[in-house]
């Protein structure tokens, strides 16, 4: 029992109110997307955790690890307090405004000393 909140402990870095943005695995969705146009899935959200409100980055790279797009800041999901969710987004486009090919693509967001990374699949 111990072991195991010791785990969680340190999982979550303490409770205290200044622990870093989290962005949960199933706050990313949908992880495969088709951008299109066609309404559907046309975008891939990023719903991240930032209760300290730390400024973050949000970068997009190609399976070979070149820079390939930004991920903005859209909204707030919820307002400003221990559950603060801001929600990120990228449309599937470069930083030239053409959509990227099909494939792989590895999201880093960074802030507050800290930085999460996945994988998003583009599909046409
Ligand atoms: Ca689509």
């Amino acid at each position: 029992m111990s072991a195991l909140l010791l785990t969680v402990g340190s999982m979550f870095g303490a409770w205290s109110p200044a622990f870093a943005f989290s962005l949960p695995k199933d706050h990313v969705f949908p992880r495969i997307f088709t951008p299109n146009g066609d309404g559907i899935n046309d975008v891939v959200y990023f719903n991240v955790v930032n209760p300290s409100l730390d400024s973050l980055e949000g970068k997009i790279y190609d399976a070979n690890g070149n820079p390939v797009a930004s991920i903005r800041f859209d909204s707030y999901l919820s307002v400003p307090g221990s559950d603060a969710t801001e929600r990120w987004v990228w449309d599937g486009k470069d930083g030239n405004g053409n959509t990227v090919r099909a494939g792989i693509y590895i999201y880093e967001i960074r802030g507050g000393g800290d930085v999460v990374t996945g994988t998003v699949v583009v599909a046409k």
